[in-house]
């Protein structure tokens, strides 16, 4: 492989984690092109700014453009090593959907070249980096693929699962151990060489087999312990405790790690990876599937249990706090809050009023409803219920005389100090 300044590399996706991942090779010195398919993405990267909201990418992606060593293009270019980093979304049936990592393959083949490396990062099914061989095989038959013939292979193809938790991207790009899978050992060896050059954490060789479950369990491991934790909530409601407490208490067992209830589980990844292991493995996963119920389930439990609200409250303006699918971030994929507040809009209107710092306007889903996006001072002076649906640090920070009076349902558990109004279910608390 050439030195860090004769680098080339090509990054496929400029998302969440190829636009961070491609910043901080660039910033290796070695050449980075960032290829994607929106023109209005390149654009923006090629000015020196960034599309999506993540701590200090900004400045580290307006350094790298300025020093010449990240630029992007809707075209891709040879390279010495190519990052696919693409979304791997699922289809109706929780069927995954490899179309654009094998777009990107396909792309990737008519540059390609003997001694290139290519590396999957996409979270995708178990035997997908073989399928990625496959395709270039039959693609390019000039250029001998790994794992097909005793004979040395021409390229190395590996897969190399992206570990980082948004908003926390930058440190954990470098600080996170790495799995890397190869199609063949050289291959896994090779791609080792090029993580090096910017992981801080372990870098361990496996197959890329193992490597792909590995990822899937990862997420589907977070996944069934939220449900867990989803699950007490809901059996401490019948009960008349508060879940909250329990949690704390049964934390302080050193064996015992519970993790925190919420609105259901959002994001790319814990909401959807899971089903991929399902779809893989219908019969052998009745936990997994399972998880994914429950969570998917506490998001209709928390319709169910606003919509009674403000049903027993005829005219009293309602504040849902946060869209975002967690805390801090400005995604909304998949996100829980956005879907219990868009049902609350479609059913309540003008009733419903939106708080989230992230979003400057209502996104596609308020269309048609009479919702409105108002700010957080706006919602403590006008609205009588606040419905707590993402922990934001600005929502933490409202003090209990601001929400003096008014109804509150917390589903992120930020408000130890709210109490408890007789009769109500204990996640419903007013305050006195
Ligand atoms: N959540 C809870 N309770 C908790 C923790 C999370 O309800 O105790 C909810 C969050 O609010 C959110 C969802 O789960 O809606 C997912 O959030 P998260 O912080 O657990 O995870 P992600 O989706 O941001 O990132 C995960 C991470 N995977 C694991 O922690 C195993 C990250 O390391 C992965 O890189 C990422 O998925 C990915 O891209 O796969």
């Amino acid at each position: 492989m050439a030195s860090d300044t004769e680098l080339n590399v090509v990054v496929l996706g400029l998302g969440y984690i190829g636009l961070p991942t491609a910043a901080v090779i660039a910033r290796t010195g070695a050449q980075v092109l960032g290829v994607d398919v929106t023109e209005s993405v390149v654009d923006t990267v090629n000015s020196g700014k960034v599309h999506i909201e993540e701590v200090d990418l900004d400045g580290l992606v307006s350094g790298v453009v300025a020093r010449g060593t990240l630029r992007a293009s809707t075209v891709i270019a040879p390279a010495d090593v190519f990052v696919i980093a693409v979304p791997t979304p699922f289809d109706a049936d929780h069927a995954p959907n490899i179309g654009y990592v094998l777009k990107a393959a396909t792309s990737i083949a008519t540059v390609l070249k003997a001694g290139d490396t290519i590396i999957l990062e996409s979270t995708s099914p178990v035997g997908t980096t073989e399928k990625v061989r496959d395709l270039l095989a039959s693609l390019r038959p000039d250029l001998r693929v790994p794992g097909k013939s005793g004979e040395q292979p021409d390229i190395a193809i590996a897969y190399c699962p992206e570990r980082v938790l948004p908003g926390r991207i930058l440190v954990e790009l470098i600080d996170n151990d790495r799995v890397i899978g190869g199609i063949t050992p050289r291959c896994a060896r090779k791609a080792l060489s090029f993580y090096k050059r910017f992981v801080r954490g372990a870098c361990v060789t496996t197959t890329a087999r193992a490597a792909e479950m590995t990822k899937l369990t990862e997420n589907a491991f977070r996944d069934v312990n939220i449900a867990f934790a989803n699950e007490l909530s809901l059996i401490a409601d019948t009960m008349g405790v508060d879940v909250w407490e329990v949690i704390r208490l049964a934390n302080r067992h050193p064996r015992v790690n519970i993790l925190s209830p919420g609105p259901g589980v959002g994001g790319h990844c814990i909401a959807v990876d899971p089903w991929f292991l399902v779809h893989a493995a219908p019969d052998q996963t009745p936990l997994i599937r399972t998880a994914r119920e429950v969570n998917d389930g506490k998001t209709d439990h928390v319709i169910a249990q606003v919509t009674a609200m403000i049903a027993a409250s005829p005219g009293v303006p309602v504040a849902c706090l946060g869209l975002a699918f967690k805390a801090n971030i400005d995604d909304f994929r998949e996100s829980p809050a956005l879907k219990v507040a868009a049902a609350l809009a479609a059913r309540f209107g003008e009733r419903i009023r939106i708080v989230e710092p992230y979003a400057t306007q209502l996104p596609a889903a308020f269309d048609g409803s009479r919702a409105t996006l108002i700010d957080v001072d706006t919602a403590i002076e006008t609205c009588g219920i606040m419905v707590v649906l993402v922990d934001h640090d600005i929502f933490r920070s409202i003090p209990l005389e601001e929400r003096s009076g008014k109804q509150v349902l917390d589903t992120r558990g930020i408000w130890p100090d709210q109490p408890r109004h007789a009769g109500s279910t204990p996640a419903i608390r007013l305050a006195s």
